[in-house]
Parts: C-alpha cells; sequence; structure tokens
C-alpha cells in the first residue's frame, strides 16, 4: 500500500507507519461522493452514525461521542519545541525526545483490526500562497468524514503532495485497537490522550480522542499551532479570527476580522444579518484567519477552512438563521439531542424543548440537565452557508478595514473601544480576558486571560507572539486595520445582557466605520476611545440612549483591579514579555 504515493520521502514515511501502526486494511480518501456515502454505511453498520430524517434534515447525521471524550483537552495538548522557552509559560511543554518515547509505544499497532485512513488535505484556498498541504492518518471513520468538510481533500491535493513531498504529516490514532468483536460506537482512551505538536520539524502526532480539534488535526493543530510558528519564522499570522464582509447602505465594502474565545459567538457574528437597513453582510470564515501584509501595506486574510465546525447550543432562528439554514442538509452533528422524528434538538433551538427525545448519552432525556451536551458541534461545508462571500476562496485574500477583538465579561470592558495605536491594540489583545467555556474541559464561567484568544492554540512562546505582532505593524502603520476591543456580554445589576448583540452588533460595526472614515469623534477613555451614545443607532432596539450609557462606563476602581491582575499575569509570562507592553500598562496605571 505504500505506492499510494510514488515519491520516495512521501512513501517511505507511510510505509513506516504502516509498519508501527499495523492497520488491517489501508482506504486513501479523496472525498469523493461514493467514499463519503460508503464511510457513512459503514458509521451507520458499527452504529457510530444515526441517520436523521430525510425529509427533515435531508443526508444529515447524528454522532454521540464517548461522555469522556466532549471538548478540547487543554491539558493534554503539548507543543513539543527542543527548548521549553520556545513553548513558553502558557502551553504544556515536553521535549521532543520525551514525547516521542511516550507516544511511540502507544502507536504500536494501535491500529489493529482498524482501518487506517490515509487524507491528503489542503488548509487555504486553491492556488494560494497562504496554502498548506497536510497528510492525515486516522483510525476514525468519523475524522474521515468530518476532514472531508473541513479542508479541502481530493485527489488533487494527493497529487500535489505526490509531486512536491512537502506536507505536514499529522498522525491520529483514537487509542483502541480491536482485537475480537469488541467495538464500541466511539472509541476513545482518555487516560492515554495526547495531542502533540512538534513545531521544530512541523509534526502533528494525536492520540486518544476522537473529538473535534482534538482529532481533526487540520483545525487548531495545523492551521493555528503549527502555523502560527511557520508565521512567525515567515512574517505573517495565523489567528483564531473570523472574517466578515460588510457593504455599507451607501454600497463601500469593507472587511473585518475578529478574534474571540472558543464559544463566544465567532460563527453568530460571522453569520450576521444586519437589523439595520441597507446594511449586507457576508461570511468569509468562522474560526480561523491567515494574515499577510500586502505590498500595499494593507494586510489581506484567508480562512484556511472549507467548513464550519460550530458550537450548536444556543444557535436559533433568532441568534442565527444562516447558520440554521446551512444546517439543514447535508450536516454531521455531534452530540445533539435526538428527538422522536428523527431530528436533531439543542438547547437554545427553540423556547420549549420538543418530548420524547433520546438526549446526548443516547438514552431517554429526563429533563434533567441539558439534553445536548454543551459543546455540542455541526459540521458543514462551507459553501452551504447562503450567506458565504463569492470571494471566500480569494487567494490572495481579502483587506482587512479593522480587527476586533472579543471576550465574554460580565463589567469593566465596554462594548467597544478604539485602541490609541496599533501598540496599544497589541497591547489590548495581551490582555484579553474571557469567561471559560464549555469548548474546553475545565469548569465554565472563570475569568481567565486568553491573549488574542490565542492561549490554547498559540504553538510557540505567548512574549514572543506579542513581539511578532509589534513587529507586524512595522514602523508604518499606513494600511494598517485600527484595532478594536468590543464586548457583548456586559450585564447589568439583574445579571442580565445589557446589549442585544447578534444582528444589532451591526451597529458597533457601523461605529467602526464611520471612526474608518472620519464621520465621529468618540470619547477618550483610558481603554482607548469609545462612542458616545449619539453616535450609535439605537432605533429599534430596546435601548434608549441613557440605558446604553452603561455599556461604554469604564468603572474606576474595577480598572485598578484589572491593572493588578494583568500586572500578576505579565509577571507570570517571563522576560519575554516584550517592554513596550509593561510600557502600555504603566501608560493605562497612569491614566486611571
Ligand atoms: C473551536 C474552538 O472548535 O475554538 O473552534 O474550540
Ligand atoms: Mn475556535
Amino acid at each position: 500500500m505504500e505506492n499510494l504515493f510514488s515519491n520516495p520521502g512521501v512513501a517511505g514515511w507511510l510505509g513506516e507507519w504502516i509498519d508501527r501502526l499495523k492497520p488491517e486494511s489501508i482506504e486513501l480518501v479523496t472525498g469523493d461522493q461514493v467514499q463519503q456515502e460508503s464511510l457513512v454505511d459503514l458509521l451507520i453498520s458499527r452504529g457510530a452514525l444515526v441517520r436523521l430524517d430525510p425529509v427533515l434534515r435531508p443526508n444529515s447525521f447524528l454522532a454521540l461521542s464517548d461522555p469522556k471524550d466532549v471538548a478540547r483537552l487543554e491539558s493534554r495538548t503539548f507543543i513539543c519545541s527542543e527548548q521549553e522557552g520556545d513553548a513558553g509559560p502558557t502551553n504544556n511543554w515536553r521535549s521532543p525526545a520525551e514525547m516521542r518515547a511516550t507516544m511511540l509505544p502507544l502507536y504500536e499497532g494501535a491500529m489493529q483490526g482498524r482501518k487506517l485512513y490515509v487524507i491528503p488535505f489542503a488548509m487555504g484556498p486553491e492556488g494560494s500562497r497562504f496554502q498548506m498541504l497536510g497528510i492525515e492518518l486516522t483510525d476514525s471513520a468519523y475524522v474521515a468524514l468530518s476532514m472531508i468538510k473541513m479542508a479541502r481533500v481530493s485527489k488533487a491535493v494527493a497529487e500535489a503532495i505526490d509531486k512536491s513531498g512537502n506536507f505536514v504529516p499529522a498522525i491520529h490514532s483514537v487509542g483502541v485497537p480491536v482485537t475480537g468483536n469488541d467495538d464500541v460506537p466511539w472509541p476513545c482512551n482518555p487516560e492515554n490522550t495526547y495531542v502533540a505538536h512538534f513545531p521544530e520539524t512541523k509534526e502533528i502526532w494525536s492520540f486518544g480522542s476522537g473529538y473535534g480539534g482534538n482529532a481533526l488535526l487540520g483545525k487548531k493543530c495545523l492551521a493555528l499551532r503549527i502555523a502560527s510558528v511557520i508565521g512567525r519564522r515567515e512574517g505573517w499570522l495565523a489567528e483564531h479570527m473570523l472574517i466578515l464582509k460588510l457593504t455599507s447602505p451607501g454600497g463601500s465594502v469593507y472587511y473585518v476580522a475578529g478574534a474571540f474565545p472558543s464559544a463566544c459567538g465567532k460563527t453568530n457574528l460571522a453569520m450576521l444579518v444586519p437589523t439595520v437597513p441597507g446594511w449586507k453582510a457576508e461570511t468569509i470564515g468562522d474560526d480561523i484567519a491567515w494574515i499577510r501584509r500586502g505590498e500595499d501595506g494593507r494586510l489581506y486574510a484567508v480562512n484556511p477552512e472549507a467548513g464550519f465546525f460550530g458550537v450548536a447550543p444556543g444557535t436559533s432562528e433568532r441568534s442565527n438563521a444562516m447558520a440554521m439554514k446551512t444546517v439543514s442538509r447535508d450536516t454531521i452533528f455531534t452530540n445533539c439531542a435526538l428527538t422522536k422524528e428523527g431530528d436533531v434538538w439543542w438547547e437554545g433551538a427553540t423556547e420549549t424543548a420538543p418530548d420524547g427525545m433520546i438526549d446526548w448519552k443516547g438514552v431517554p432525556w429526563d429533563g434533567q440537565g441539558p439534553a445536548a451536551h454543551p459543546n455540542a458541534r455541526f459540521t458543514v461545508s462551507a459553501s452551504q452557508c447562503p450567506m458565504i462571500a463569492p470571494e471566500w476562496q480569494d487567494p490572495d485574500g481579502v483587506p482587512l478595514s479593522a480587527l476586533l477583538f472579543g471576550g465574554r465579561r460580565s463589567d469593566l470592558i465596554p462594548l467597544v473601544t478604539e485602541a490609541r495605536s496599533w501598540e496599544h491594540g497589541v497591547f489590548l489583545g495581551s490582555i484579553m480576558a474571557s469567561e471559560t467555556t464549555a469548548a474546553a474541559e475545565g469548569p465554565t464561567g472563570k475569568v481567565r486571560r486568553d491573549p488574542f484568544a490565542m492561549l490554547p492554540f498559540c504553538g510557540y512562546n505567548i512574549g514572543d507572539y506579542f513581539q511578532h505582532w509589534l513587529d507586524f505593524g512595522g514602523k508604518s502603520v499606513n494600511g494598517l486595520p485600527r484595532i478594536y476591543l468590543v464586548n457583548w456580554f456586559r450585564r447589568n445589576a439583574d445579571h442580565r445582557y445589557i446589549w442585544p448583540g447578534y444582528g444589532d452588533n451591526v451597529r458597533v460595526i457601523s461605529w467602526i466605520i464611520d471612526r474608518l472614515e472620519g464621520r465621529v469623534r468618540g470619547r477618550e477613555t483610558p481603554l482607548g476611545i469609545v462612542p458616545d451614545a449619539s453616535e450609535i443607532d439605537l432605533a429599534g432596539t430596546p435601548l434608549s440612549p441613557e440605558e446604553f450609557a452603561p455599556l461604554v462606563e469604564i468603572d474606576g476602581a474595577g480598572l485598578v483591579t484589572e491593572v493588578e491582575d494583568v500586572e500578576e499575569y505579565y509577571s507570570g509570562l517571563g522576560d519575554r514579555l516584550p517592554k513596550r507592553l509593561r510600557a502600555q500598562l504603566d501608560e493605562l496605571r497612569a491614566l486611571i
């Protein structure tokens, strides 16, 4: 089977892994229709997928994971650089030699009794200088099927890899060989889970989990952790950002990219349906942006992915009608509840829960606890999104006018504030914080610093990453997008969200565009320039200007506490923290 590839480097690598993993059989995944159908049939026959009602949800399926394998496992994710300092204080580090010594015995015979899927894939649009190629080896048919939606998987990509010999090797095993008739629908090996990255040799080794970013290795592992390292070396950025196109009532086009932590509404913002007449929004990407500086000084972004792996709970006609349309067919749902009509349901999908559901654990739902797991997901091709922009696969990317950095903060951080400069923007990005969500293991609702929403995804020392951002702006800011901190999640004394959010977020973006065009002045605060209530169009929202005002108020005492907290966080980042950011912190202290 080594002859899947004729390139000696690729064939030799594959042969070595086949010898180690000892699969029963091997299949090259090229993503055609016949192959997709046979993957589906196989998964259904194993009880790993349920076909949803073909009228309600054509060609769509539900997978239920093992309850121990439901999220990204940050505690089991490692950056294996030669030097510990290059992984930095925010990553788990193991030396490459130690990690290889740990994982190689686990991989030995790991695919016995299973089929090995060889998945050649591309991240980034065809013909783009941004594009990166990879080969994922996996023993999970669910992963193979999901990769076909999330990355560009084709015979042409296999040929391109064979021709160039250039690819990122990405090994994935669920970590449970089959020895008899004892297979289960969702095999996984939580005790021995590792998601390891070798940045110097550009390799990804994942073992033990079949869920999301732990297993679909093109996404977080390649397009963020490995790509961020390559981006630093080559002078570009790999970011955890959505990309949105907006056309103003006057017909001007703007592209904005936004970094938000996992499960903080990136997919909703990427599919925003403006509530202000005359505005049009279109989607370019919902999770990752690769950004380069063009010759004209502007920043150009591409979405390296081909699909959406979105959080289902909370998605509804009201919050994201476009996502609802996107997933109306040809979608894989994971850990949603199954209705008695054979459709899927999740918390927030409708006001009341239908009765007679099977919950995400596969048993009749008793109304206690969520019916769908809070990190339940949909996996769907981006091309199915009714508002996908025609240029979403433009090989050159789209020029950015503004960058948004957002978190989930109940207080302190205003609805929107404009950074005073690129450097100030990098400072604001570096101190971003957000309440934790179910996207990763661990408690939810705890405020943690998540700089640039990259805490779990930066493949190198975060201090070096901040420096790279500072350098990226360069000496000339001409053409650079302006940077904005946003927070849709401020709450009032009754703990209710003040800002309506969703489609009304266009009102904030329209203020941002007014700022870019020099039409509004805003008001200076220690955190940057915030809008005056008169500058935001509130017509059609339940908010009066008086009710809006607290959204952009910055509580002085709260800011003092924040500065102390940032001080402590910065001191934990060690000596690679750029001095210019410390100076920014001093400046903020002086402004309070
Ligand atoms: C994701 C995440 O899956 O950020 O996109 O966790
Ligand atoms: Mn994400």
